[in-house]
């Protein structure tokens, strides 16, 4: 298992705590390792707790000549000396024990690359975590075309009994799986005791075929569906089923399916004309629809870092092979123009998502039936959609397929979970996202409250399953709130938040005449940067940025002048959203074609005693639209120089209390740079292939008149 396979593999692994990753991943040469007496060693023995992840226990034995590390989701790892009190993994991490001023250890403090972290020694007796043992097989798997697809099979060593099966389809390589990762990775489910099946898509790492990034599904009903060439992610799912139950002995005759980010969209794919093995899925930040609103296009904006090293990443290789960008990103997007340029400066030749972005920028039929929530017409399983606030890569879909599966939820089958979290972050241990501190573990509560629960249910009927529709984690407020839907519909208003002339907002219709707005004037030669520069590419090895961009202090901004800005005064009581909120604003430009970026932000009061929030500028939600689609997705038009149009867009859903004393802000601005490709604000045909004499300053104007009274729509939550 490669640290890169790791680490993209956002969506599995890779977002585990790192003491995980670094645990089963080969990193840095150990240092040189020392003897210590039995005495020293009984001395560190014991259990210790983060100080800053306090669900987190680090447990230490004294192991043959040396220490050991193990935790509720560390497998037994042996430790070696390198100093009188500082033991390495071998895996660049370090642990050094502190004493007091008597002698005794107090705690330790864990150095893995740029990270520091101190714990707190609880109790001299270290505890065992409960791994479940599990055996190992590597099979093939024929499928309808006669490809055949490679697969990890996990089963527990303790137990004959019929067991259900877990399986996970992925892109990114299951050589990895074994005993260690699966305990580390699902502690709960696990520890429950599941057959694990992990399968390589076809066309991926060890699996035979061709791979297809987002392979549209094939029409089932039509006659051609008994051509066995007819295949799709849904029918290498039907087969791979099929022939578990059949071949996998002592299994009880139930698949449940589960996965973030693509395999998310392969869990739900699993769930389209079903086998009827498959009882229950959970896709998990499901990729859903690539030009509205996940990975590759919002509103027909471009993503465009992301959309070129992602195909970089799945296309150059059978195996993961993302970009490696070795400057600051924002210069290496700037200096190669549009893809056509970024495409001449990778050199790998035009690879074939790039081609589909180049010949379909517009959402034609080429996207449409990609759309995957337009096939979502009938509940066939029990289905858990589980999404987080502030996801970078996949935040519309489990949104999005909620709302198209809920209107034939006849059984009440279908659940949403939704929680203070980027992508895939429900899977590991911790309380915060970049600087805020939600208080919880909230993800080890997902997991342990609904996850493992949902699937016992459906699986081994065991318990009850009784998540009202929803569950969502409130921010702000920091608890877990339940729903009979979502949105929901109790205790809701709706209410107009006016963006005004003179920079504040309100929830007082404005009443000025058309000379009322708000100008700044955007430039796509000086682009204003999505992220704290220098930008690093989206999986960079040594690090990135990417993952925690969202819920950056929007601070890093300064004073620019190409942003608009409104806000409120400090709030005298607390202001709560819950539900979609919506952009729609009134809006002109100087050119023919324009992008505009809302964000909606809480700002923190300046108080010292909130650490590195005071004073802090947190996006809740945002979302870009590219002008030229205002009328419609598929057929692009020119937008009228110097009249206000309007622009109406979802921001996405929201569970979140602005608290007393926080601030309201709003913020419009119209590069986005480089996550989006620069419009040229110019109307030209494409985009992708605009020339560096189509880029041109634009002077934009918000209006906050009686006419064209921008604003937000705020579903603001009473009596909760
Ligand atoms: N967000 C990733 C992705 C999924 C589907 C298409 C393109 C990218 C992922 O983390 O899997």
């Amino acid at each position: 298992m490669n640290y890169r396979a790791l680490r993209h593999c956002a969506a599995a692994f890779a977002l585990l705590l790192p003491l995980i990753q670094l645990s089963l991943t080969a990193q840095a040469a150990p240092a040189a390792e020392i003897r210590l007496d039995a005495a020293t060693l009984d001395k560190y023995a014991g259990q210790y707790r983060m100080n800053d992840e306090p669900e987190i226990k680090l447990s230490f034995f004294h192991d043959g000549n040396s220490l050991a590390l193990e935790g509720a989701r560390i497998p037994h790892t042996p430790l070696h000396a390198s100093s009188q009190n500082t033991f390495d993994n071998g895996h660049g991490m370090q642990f050094t024990f502190v004493t007091d001023s008597t002698g005794k250890v107090t705690g330790v403090k864990r150095v893995a690359g740029k990270e520091e972290n101190e714990a707190t020694r609880v109790s001299d007796q270290p505890e065992h975590n409960h791994f479940r043992s599990y055996d190992r097989k590597e099979v093939m798997i024929p499928v309808r075309d006669g490809v055949k697809l490679h697969a990890i099979i996990l089963r527990p060593t303790d137990t004959n009994q019929p067991l259900p099966i877990i399986m996970q389809r992925t892109p990114y390589g299951v050589d990895g799986y074994n005993s260690n990762s699966i305990n580390a990775q699902y502690t709960d489910l696990a520890r429950s005791g599941y057959i694990f099946v992990m399968e390589d898509i076809r066309g991926r790492y060890g699996s035979e075929g061709q791979f297809f990034m987002n392979r549209p599904i094939v029409d089932h009903h039509d006659p051609k569906s008994s051509d066995p060439n007819n295949i799709d992610e849904t029918t290498d799912a039907y087969d791979t089923v099929g022939w578990l139950i059949k071949n996998l002995p002592n299994n009880n005759g139930r698949v449940g399916v589960v996965g973030i980010s693509y395999p998310g969209f392969l869990a739900i794919e699993s769930g389209i004309d079903p086998n009827p093995a498959v009882k229950a899925i959970s896709p998990q930040a499901p990729m859903t629809n690539l030009w509205l609103g996940d990975d590759f296009f919002h509103n027909g904006a471009w993503r465009q870092s992301y959309g070129y090293d992602y195909a970089i990443g799945l296309e150059t290789s059978k195996e993961n092979a993302f970009s490696k960008i070795d400057e600051d990103a924002y210069n290496f997007f700037l200096d190669a123009g549009s893809l056509a340029g970024d495409i001449k400066k990778a050199n790998v030749g035009v690879l074939p998502t790039w081609k589909g972005f180049i010949d379909h920028p517009s959402c034609d039929h080429y996207w449409q039936i990609r759309a995957v929530e337009d096939h979502l017409t009938k509940v066939n399983v029990p289905t858990l959609e589980v999404g987080g606030w502030w996801d970078q890569e996949d935040m519309w879909g489990p949104q999005a397929e909620y709302a198209s599966l809920k209107p034939h939820d006849k059984n009440n089958e279908v659940f949403i979970v939704l929680g203070p979290w980027n992508h895939g972050q429900w899977s590991r241990t911790t309380r915060s996202l970049g600087n805020v501190n939600f208080g919880a573990a909230t993800g080890d509560q997902f997991r342990a409250q609904i996850e493992a629960p949902f699937f016992a249910h459906y699986l081994k009927d065991e318990g009850t399953f009784d998540l009202k529709d929803a569950a969502s984690f409130q921010t702000g407020t920091n608890r877990w709130m339940r729903y009979d839907a979502w949105p929901p519909k109790e205790n809701i208003t709706e209410r107009n938040l006016y963006l005004d002339a003179d920079g504040s907002l309100s929830f007082d219709k404005p009443t000025a005449g058309d000379t009322s707005f708000t100008a700044y004037t955007s430039d796509p030669a000086n682009p204003v940067p999505y992220r704290n520069r220098p930008i690093e590419a989206t999986y960079a090895p040594g690090g990135s940025g990417w993952y925690t961009w969202l819920v950056q202090d929007q601070k890093f901004l300064g004073t620019r002048k190409d942003i608009a800005t409104w806000q409120t005064q400090a709030l005298d009581q607390p202001v709560t959203i819950t539900g979609d909120i919506v952009a729609d604003i009134f809006a002109s430009t100087s050119g023919t074609d324009s992008d505009w970026i809302v964000k909606l932000i809480d700002v923190y009061p300046d108080d010292s005693s909130l650490g590195k929030m005071s004073g802090a500028q947190l996006m809740i939600v945002d979302e870009i639209f590219r002008g030229r689609y205002r009328k419609s997705f598929e057929h692009p038009e020119a937008i009228p120089a110097d009249k206000p149009e309007e622009y109406k867009f979802s921001l996405h859903g929201a569970d979140h209390a602005f608290l007393k004393g926080h601030r309201i802000m709003v913020q419009v601005q119209s590069t986005w740079f480089p996550l989006y490709d620069r419009n040229p604000q110019t109307f030209v045909p494409n985009i992708m292939t605009a020339s560096p004499s189509d880029y041109k300053a634009a002077t934009q104007h918000i209006y906050g008149s009686a006419d064209h009274p921008s604003h937000i729509v705020f579903p603001v939550a009473s009596g909760n």
